[in-house]
């Protein structure tokens, strides 16, 4: 084996030049990797023992694009186009072997070699768009050559893959390789030779597009379908408008096209910011104090205390991943209720096809209800998920105390009470951990996973590792009320229901959260989750509108009204004459001075609260990092991914232009409005949240 470059060799295999990348962690196509394709192309090519070409890598996967990292910088010689053009030119064939995920740049790699082989559970895709791009490399040219439009249309606009049954049955591999799959690849290059196959190039392959042109309908359906599932979202609708130009223009103008509207989404916001959160996902996993190799604890049973929307949705979340869950209720009629709600959840996801019944099957019969703790006493984690009073949490977490095993996880799915107190009705707070899941528990993939003063590291670990093996993407936070996301929602949730007395309505509000990019704003959401949580009739005496609401019978959609009116059976909200009369009745009676409230003040107030509270919890340590922040609201919250998160999308404001709006505030309507010190302190030195270290 020759080394090319530090991450490429190649090997003479009779015949075969093999060109064998090795980049962990996913053979990305950086500098070293390009140059050692081309290199490896040019003494392949330069050598007459050498009549086929194979490109494999090492490790865990088969190209998976482009280097991220590289992205933003000054590029680097060669470029991609440079290798491109020596396979795809090559006067001796060039087999793709692949294995992992061929995604991206790696199956843009792949499309310019002459024949394609994988292994039997290789998957590919042109997952671009996730990162606010689309392929920049020929991607959206090569791929309808040969999927057709409509395929290469969902695979660039949504990101998704394909396995080798379906790249065998379009034509985008040409042989599954049983075991060893270089020597597979390598007989078949032999084959290939033997055979005299022709050098086929993917780019002279008309006949999918062929099909395709003069149906502008395909494409008007494309936008209309990805405009709608993919709001706000730039890159869909460019993927859409690089396959259009596959289909009406030649092979050179289309790339020209994909060329520019490539460069236009790397150069924008967007993409910036998807390709943040791209790393900030991963980023959230390093806990400083806690390394990567910390000892786990076991969890392969999980008891769940509570069988209501959460306490099911977390059962669930355990049930699809193969954990075997108690959920305890206090009569069986409330856990039958539970039971019923997980089994219909599960029957609903298989109805849309997503699941089986059989799996329906399977992961209810993991889900065992019962009446008593003290089935606890064999599970290696108990997650409480009752409601949020803390006397009958501790309550709960002393009985678990002298109930389950000796290094049994007890964890809290308390959405702000304190986690050191709950511990400290332990004798064991070292095993007592937050685990706050965001509802709808079975869906939202946020996990704000909570440590306490005394919880131990290998339980942080454990705990951090069971968050992403129920596919959930955990983000460590500290003690504080309402730890992370809630607390910044507060902050917007302040601000929003002081300007509905002002003079701006529900509606008004919920457009421009909603036009930001959100599912909702918060009256509308408000009406989703239920105005009367944690409100009492009894105790109530109108002393807040949404006292007078809940008296007046306006619960949410749940009661056809809440901020807003709803036909029954429908959830679409309707602007209510009789709630905009009680706003404006309670304002007179609080002598409210009424005024017109623009939309650019209602975004400010909105957002700029949540990046001062974000900035304050990075100062007292509630979250480690910026970009944790930004992972929880856009998880556990929907914030639009393209605008990256609150703290992102604050650099991209600017600070001191936040900072500046903060004193204007505060001179005008008080101290509430007083920046932290660590935004005053980024702005003032003209940095962004990007700088902060601790
Ligand atoms: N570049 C650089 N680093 C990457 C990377 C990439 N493309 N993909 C992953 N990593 C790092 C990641 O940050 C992490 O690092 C480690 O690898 C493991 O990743 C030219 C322009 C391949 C399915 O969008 O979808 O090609 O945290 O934790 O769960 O037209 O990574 O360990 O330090 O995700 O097993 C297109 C992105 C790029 C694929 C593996 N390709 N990657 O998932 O591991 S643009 C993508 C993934 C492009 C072309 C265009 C996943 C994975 P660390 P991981 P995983």
């Amino acid at each position: 084996m020759a080394k090319i470059t530090e991450v490429v060799d190649m090997e003479k295999q009779g015949g075969v030049a093999v060109i064998m990348i090795n980049n962990p962690p996913v053979n990305a196509l950086s500098v070293g990797v390009r140059k050692g394709m081309v290199d490896g192309m040019k003494a392949a090519g330069g050598d007459d023992s050498v009549k086929a070409v194979v490109i494999a890598c090492g490790g865990r996967t088969f190209i998976a694009g482009a280097d991220i990292t590289e992205f933003g910088k000054a590029p680097q010689e060669p470029g991609l186009d440079v290798a491109f053009d020596l396979i795809e030119n090559s006067a001796k064939p060039v087999i793709a072997a692949m294995h992992g995920t061929a995604l991206g740049g790696g199956l843009e790699t792949a499309m310019v070699c002459h024949y394609r082989v994988s292994t039997p559970s290789a998957k590919f895709g042109q997952p671009e768009v996730n990162l606010g791009l689309i392929p920049g490399a020929g991607g959206t040219q090569r791929l309808p050559r040969i999927v057709g439009v409509q395929k290469a249309i969902d695979l660039c606009a949504g990101g998704g893959q394909i396995g080798v049954e379906e790249a065998l049955k379009e034509g985008l591999i040409d042989e599954m390789i049983e075991g060893d799959l270089v020597a597979g690849a390598v007989a078949f290059a032999k084959k290939v030779i033997a055979e005299g196959r022709p050098l086929r190039k993917i780019r002279d392959r008309n006949e999918k597009i062929e099909a395709a042109k003069g149906k502008a309908e395909i494409f008007a359906e494309a936008r209309k379908a990805y405009g709608k599932s993919k709001r706000g979202f730039e890159a869909p609708q460019a993927n859409i408008d690089a396959v259009e130009a596959a289909v009406n223009q030649s092979f050179e103008d289309g790339i020209k096209k994909e060329r520019e509207l490539f460069m236009k989404l790397m150069t924008g916001s967007q993409s910036a910011a998807q390709r943040h959160v791209f790393f900030a996902e991963r980023e959230c996993a390093k806990i400083p104090d806690v390394p990567a190799d910390t000892p786990q604890l076991p969890v392969n049973k999980v008891g769940i205390i509570g069988a209501g929307t959460m306490g099911g949705g977390i059962a669930m979340n355990c049930a699809n991943v193969g954990i075997p869950v108690k959920i305890m209720e206090v009569n069986q009629q409330l856990l039958d209720k539970g039971l019923g709600v997980c089994r219909r959840n599960y029957e609903n996801t298989a109805s849309r096809g997503r699941i089986t019944m059989d799996d329906v099957e399977k992961r209810m019969s993991l889900i065992k209800g019962t009446l008593t703790l003290d089935d606890f006493a064999d599970v290696d984690m108990v997650i409480e998920a009752v409601y949020e009073n803390m006397d009958l949490k501790k309550e709960i977490f002393a009985k678990l105390d002298k109930i389950c095993k000796p290094g049994a996880i007890l964890g809290s799915n308390t959405s702000g009470l304190n986690i050191n107190e709950i511990a400290s009705a332990t004798s064991r707070p070292e095993s007592v951990i937050g685990l706050h899941f965001f509802s709808p528990a079975n869906v939202m993939r946020l996990l704000e996973v909570v440590r306490g003063e005394k919880t131990a590291k290998n339980v942080i670990a454990t705990s951090m590792a069971f968050g992403r093996r129920i596919q959930k993407i955990p983000a460590l936070v500290g003690v504080c009320q309402g730890f992370v996301g809630n607390r910044m929602l507060r902050q917007r949730g302040r601000e929003t229901q002081k300007m509905i007395l002002e003079g701006a309505l529900p509606q008004q509000i919920d457009k421009v959260i909603f036009d930001f990019g959100f599912a909702m704003g918060p009256f509308a959401m408000s009406d989703l989750s239920g105005l009367d949580i944690g409100w009492k009739r009894g105790e109530s005496k109108g002393e807040t509108l949404r006292d007078r609401l809940c008296e007046a019978g306006r619960l949410g959609q749940k009661t056809n009204a809440g901020y807003y009116d709803y036909q029954p059976g429908s959830r679409t909200p309707i602007p209510s004459p009789l709630v905009e009369k009680m706003i404006k009745d309670y304002a007179a009676e609080k002598n409210i001075p009424q005024r017109a409230i623009t939309d650019d003040e209602i975004l400010e107030k909105s957002l700029y609260p949540m990046i001062n509270e974000g900035a304050q919890i990075l100062e007292e340590g509630i979250a480690i990092r910026p970009s944790d922040i930004d992972v929880i609201w856009i998880y556990g919250y929907n914030w639009p991914i393209y605008r990256g998160g609150p703290m992102f999308y604050a650099d991209l404001v600017g600070l001191k232009k936040i900072y500046d709006k903060m004193l204007e505030f505060q001179a005008r309507e008080g101290d509430i409005w007083k920046p932290s010190a660590l935004l005053e302190k980024l702005a003032k030195e003209g940095k962004g949240f990007k700088d902060f270290r601790r």
